[in-house]
């Protein structure tokens, strides 16, 4: 499963943007400003909504000329009870915005940092460069503005942003104040945090000027151009949270934007064209690796910047109406405000980025075509591959299904309807056929665990088979242990070519498939590794003491599954995986994941060194070394290679660099899936590649592009 989409275990009142947005700059007052139209319940509005803290404004008076307001409100703390409001503070001069967002130094902890002036009333003038509408999940609209100092007004420092989000609700109405980007306006309101933004909300407008009579420059946005280092970055973009930015033009898209259920927001990475990344000679090496990748920015040191300089563009303000993108298309300039919303600040895009086509990602390192007398193993993880049917035993496989434990609607994995699915299924068949070339076995992973049909079958796989016949592909069987399902009810699983490869039956004495299984593994195995059965599941005990790091008390949340297969009078077995998410969370689970395979892989190994051994699929972590902090040697992949297998993934970061990932997590590729082999058939192996064809692409058929290994099957190769 991809990181991104670990299951919620709390309902988040998440956010879904409007599909309304008002920008550009058709003030059309008649006068210089426009009345003010006080709220309703003026003179004594509130405008503080914490139960302790609620404060009284009494608007005094409203400025209606154009000469600035002289003291206008003065604010109180709400009375003890029975007592009278007491005095506490005039708000005569507009502060500079820098003022209210304070002062970010260097080592200045973006996380923790609290402005100055926190819940404190204040008066701030500057002209609005963004209006923001949005939707609440329960769908109330909610409403606000971007303002920003003019050079004139704002405090001239650096280190202090001169634009903040102002929070319309409970305050004005900026439809009746006919507010336009462009407007000058004055007011008073409170300074608030919400979710780590500084805000300034409950607004009360004390001047309005209209753009087409404020006669004076607009407000000139900062050209992006965050710093290298990942935390310098956010010091920089705190440093212009709420300010008007430009992306510049030709920036270089990497990956793809999706809309992320839970914010709301769809997001849209992009490299400056400057970039010394985005200039190299190679099409296919102008792309943002991780850290320890070979085609990193930095080359000399392994944990460097963790890639400071994407820009995120959000769509939340375009209701996620970003045009289809892809890795290597670039953009013509993008202006927004800075937000900061759900741990990234991001620029919020006012209209769609335009588009110019790059290199299709898939072009620049192409699978090549098997040969005839290859085995070709694939590894394939479709992402949350959910049907429309409601599986009656699983409470958590349907948008009315009450949730499962640990599982609460709404569930984020499901299809939005029957066309959706059977796009999906179709896509990914057209891409085992075309881009795969058929293979022979497939090792898949996030399939939904269903068999509605009672057949012994798993139903996406068996879609997925069918699908496949219909566009003239392969006739697939399709073979699964259903012990192996999460929680939530995603399961790996086999598809393999019925003519060729054959699941033989396996006897109570086989040393991996019998009733007594006997890997070396140091902790208890579960006892659903004493099925006599192939495929099968295998799972331990989580040794106790080290089981802070998740919820179960088993080695797998997802359980390995094993395969015996018969092909052309060999044996092959394939060890298929899901291991935990978040290569820098769960390290000690996908440790004791590595080793629970290494074990079987060695077991095997050690009562026949030919034997053919595959282990594989989305272990989500990279290859060696594949330290995700900075300082955590943890080599989560170590007992697979320490058993004598060997990375296939290893011979591509070496041979084609820039072709070697799998999976695209916020604009920066990473290798989270990997196919393993023993060192019998690591002398066979043809070829390894990975079809480009999804994590790049907004209309991919999943979040992960599949893998392909080919080994030489021919009868010469079988001495
Ligand atoms: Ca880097
Ligand atoms: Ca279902
Ligand atoms: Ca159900
Ligand atoms: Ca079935």
């Amino acid at each position: 499963m991809a990181y991104i989409h670990s299951i919620k275990t709390t309902f988040l009142a998440g956010l879904v943007p409007a599909l309304l947005l008002a920008v550009g700059c058709s003030g059309n007052s008649t006068n210089d400003t426009t009345p003010i139209k006080e709220p309703a319940d003026s003179p004594n509005a509130l405008i503080g909504v914490t139960n302790n803290n609620v404060r009284t404004v009494k608007v005094s008076t409203v400025a209606h000329s154009s000469t600035p307001a002289t003291p206008v409100v003065s604010v109180a703390p709400l009375a003890p009870e029975g007592g009278e409001p007491v005095p506490v503070a005039m708000t005569t001069v507009a502060l500079p915005i820098g003022k209210i967002n304070g002062l970010i130094e260097d080592d200045t902890n973006v996380d923790k940092f609290s402005p100055p002036l926190k819940d404190e009333p204040v008066r701030i003038h500057g002209v609005i460069t963004q209006l923001l509408d949005w939707k609440t999940r329960e769908g109330d609209v909610r409403r606000g503005f971007f303002l920003q100092n003019t050079p004139a007004q704002a405090d001239d420092d650096p280190k202090t942003s001169d634009g903040v989000f102002v929070f319309a609700f409970d305050g004005v109405d900026i439809e009746e104040y006919d507010l336009e980007v462009g407007d000058e306006v004055h007011l008073v309101g409170e300074v608030h945090v919400h979710y780590k933004q500084t805000e300034v909300i409950d607004p009360v407008i004390i001047k309005h000027v209209a753009a087409d009579k404020r006669k004076k420059p607009g407000i000139k946005p900062f050209i992006a151009n965050p710093p290298s280092d990942k935390k310098e970055a956010r010091i920089y973009w705190k440093r212009h949270a709420g300010m008007l930015c430009r992306v510049p033009a030709k920036s270089v898209v990497q990956g793809s934007p999706k809309t992320d259920f839970w914010s709301g927001d769809t997001i849209l990475y992009v490299m400056s064209a400057d970039h010394p990344v985005a200039q190299r000679k190679k099409i296919g090496e102008r792309r943002v690796f991780r850290d320890f990748h070979p085609l990193d920015d930095d080359t000399q040191n392994m944990f460097d910047n963790q890639n400071g300089y994407l820009v995120p563009i959000s769509g939340y303000a375009l209701g996620g109406n970003f045009p289809n993108t892809r890795t290597f298309d670039t953009i013509d300039a993008v202006e927004g405000a800075v937000r900061y919303h759900y741990g990234e600040f991001k620029v919020l895009a006012s209209v769609p980025p335009v588009i110019t086509r790059g290199p299709h990602p898939g072009s620049v390192s192409p699978v090549p075509k098997p040969a005839e007398d290859s085995l070709t193993v694939a590894s394939f993880n479709v992402e949350n591959l959910y049907d429309m049917v409601n599986d009656p035993d699983d409470g958590c496989d349907d948008h009315d299904d009450p949730g499962c434990e640990g599982v609460r609607r709404p569930f984020n994995y499901l299809p939005e309807s029957q066309a959706v699915y059977d796009a999906r299924v179709a896509l990914i068949a057209t891409q085992i056929i075309e881009s795969l070339y058929g293979p022979d076995i497939i090792m898949f992973q996030e399939l939904e665990d269903q068999d509605v049909d009672k057949d012994g079958k798993n139903d996406a796989m068996e879609n997925l088979a069918e699908a496949v016949r219909t566009q003239g592909g392969p006739d697939y069987d399709t073979a699964i242990d259903r012990d192996g399902a999460d929680a939530r009810g995603i399961i790996s699983g086999f598809m393999f070519k019925r003519e060729r490869v054959k699941l033989p039956k396996v006897t109570a004495k086989d040393p991996v498939f019998g009733s007594k299984p006997d890997c070396g593994f140091p902790h208890d195995l579960l006892p659903l590794c004493n099925d006599v059965s192939n495929p099968k599941s295998f799972n331990a005990t989580f040794p106790v003491g080290n089981n802070k790091e998740s919820k179960t008390e088993d080695v797998f949340s997802r359980s390995l599954q094993a395969v015996k297969f018969e092909v052309d009078g060999e044996t092959v077995v394939v060890l298929n995986n899901h291991f935990s998410s978040g290569p820098d969370r769960r390290i000690q689970k996908r440790q004791m994941q590595t080793l629970l395979n290494a074990s079987i892989a060695e077991s095997i190994m050690a009562a026949d060194p030919k034997a053919l051994v595959i282990a594989g699929g989305d272990l989500n972590v990279f290859p060696r070394p594949d330290e995700p902090l900075p300082d955590n040697k943890s080599d989560q992949l170590g007992a697979l290679y320490d058993c004598g297998l060997t990375n296939l993934q290893d011979d591509l970061l070496e041979r084609a660099p820039e072709a070697a990932f799998t999976y695209v997590y916020k604009g920066v590729a990473g290798t989270l899936d990997h196919i393993f082999v023993s060192p019998a058939l690591e002398k066979r192996v043809r070829n390894f590649s990975i079809a480009h064809i999804n994590t790049d692409f907004s209309d991919g058929a999943g979040d992960h592009d599949p893998l392909l290994a080919e080994f030489d099957w021919s009868k010469k190769s079988k001495k």
